[in-house]
């Protein structure tokens, strides 16, 4: 059975994850949101604490934890900056454990270490200009040379596409096989023919590096594909299984914070000559906010230990991933509406919230993709062909 409580190696990570994220997120979040920078000092810090790597094994330079352990750290990451969140879940859940999980011990030994450290990023190079939700129908492509192959296309929305040392590209091998043809690829990126440039203008995720990836015939040898031909879309979605639980932890994280800044908010500020936390209209706003966030700590964690439990866990993924990323727009959204015009600029952190909250729903598979498979889980009906 779920035990909710936690061992004390998960509070003492839980309170070490805590204090980093008060010591060395919160201070510069706010500036790194302003000049849209992507931190790269605070990259090494998270990979000097293990949060890059916490779920890979020891000898591959993980950390080794479990689900439940990773899923306290990304919370209290995600709490302080969702874009630094983001690369915690790239690097950790996307990047790592699908080589991990699909490499060959050589291509283990090649990148996790590095990958772990922070020493490398990775990317997850799976979204297209013109694919989306239907991720089977890439329009890369990957040909075969000789002892190798040759990739061409595009990769739309890549978190640290600028940033990477490697990047997973998914590709189609052969047409006529649809998903069954994809393969992915470990592509260093300065491979000839690999370029990368950044996306502006986001609403949120400031902080983040995203980047449209371009691949012109770029070569790669037979041993930098993950899996065999043909696996490509169940690494794919394996990693996504990994990330949407990522997602969904963080998002416990926004609407925590959402809480916080809203309980010491109302505590404070006075109106009609009383706090105004003490209006019914106000409790009932942050009550909300607590109920949002219990319930989705509580789906998170319920996702963490059907994946240390080796059960499958696919549905309860995505009822975690949908309810908690839902749960930070709304908490968000509220948590503005106790701060009043206060919430408005960036001087507390519950507009941010807000802004980076908005993009949880839509990436790592969106809320719409998310109730589709829950669905199908629940019917019996797949209403995606
Ligand atoms: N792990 C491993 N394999 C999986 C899997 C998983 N979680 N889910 C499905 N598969 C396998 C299936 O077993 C099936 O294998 P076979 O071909 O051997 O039968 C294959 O993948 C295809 O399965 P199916 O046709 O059922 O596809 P899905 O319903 O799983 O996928 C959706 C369809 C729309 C759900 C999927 O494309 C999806 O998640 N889209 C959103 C993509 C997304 O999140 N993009 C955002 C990327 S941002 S980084």
């Amino acid at each position: 059975m779920i035990d909710f409580e936690l061992t004390d190696e998960q509070r003492l990570v839980r309170e070490t994850a805590r204090d980093f994220a008060d010591g060395e997120i919160v201070p510069v979040v706010r500036d790194n949101d302003r000049a849209e920078r992507f931190d790269t000092e605070l990259v090494k810090k998270l990979g000097d604490m293990g949060y890059l790597g916490s779920i890979v094994a020891e000898e591959y330079g993980g950390r080794g934890l479990d689900y439940r352990t990773y899923g306290l750290i990304v919370e209290e990451v995600g709490r302080g900056d969702s874009s630094a969140r983001t690369v915690v879940s790239v690097q950790t859940s996307l990047v790592c454990s699908s080589i991990e999980r699909w490499g060959t011990e050589g291509q283990k030994h090649e990148w996790l270490p590095r990958l772990c450290t922070g020493e490398a990023l990775g990317c997850f190079g799976l979204t297209e200009p013109n694919t989306g939700s239907d991720a089977a129908n890439l329009s890369t492509r990957a040909t075969r040379t000789d002892g190798g192959w040759s990739i061409s296309g595009q990769k739309q929305w890549i978190s640290m596409g600028n940033y990477a040392k490697v990047a997973l590209v998914f590709a189609q091998t052969d047409p006529g096989k649809a998903h069954r043809g994809l393969a992915c690829f470990l592509v260093p990126t300065d491979t000839d023919g690999f370029s990368a440039s950044s996306i502006h203008g986001k609403l949120g995720l400031r902080g983040s590096d995203t980047a449209e990836l371009s691949l012109d015939a770029v070569e790669v040898p037979e041993e930098a594909m993950l899996g065999e031909v043909g696996d490509g879309f169940k690494v794919a979605m394996s990693a996504l299984d990994s990330g949407r639980f990522s997602v969904a932890a963080g998002c416990v994280g926004i609407c925590q914070g959402c809480v916080d800044a809203s309980v010491s908010y109302a505590k404070e500020r006075e109106q009609f000559g009383r706090p105004i936390a003490a209006f019914q209209l106000v409790q009932e706003m942050i009550a909300d906010m607590v109920v949002d966030a219990d319930a989705a700590r509580a789906l998170v964690w319920r996702a963490g230990w059907l994946k240390d439990s080796g059960k499958p866990n696919t549905t309860e993924t995505s009822i975690a991933k949908l309810f908690a990323t839902e749960a930070a727009v709304r908490s968000a959204n509220a948590a503005i509406q106790v701060h009043g015009g206060s919430g408005y600029v960036d001087d507390y952190p519950v507009e941010r919230y807000l802004r980076d909250a908005r993009v949880t729903t839509l990436y790592e598979g969106t809320s719409q993709i998310q109730k589709l498979i829950i669905g199908r889980a629940a019917t019996g009906v797949n209403a995606m062909t």
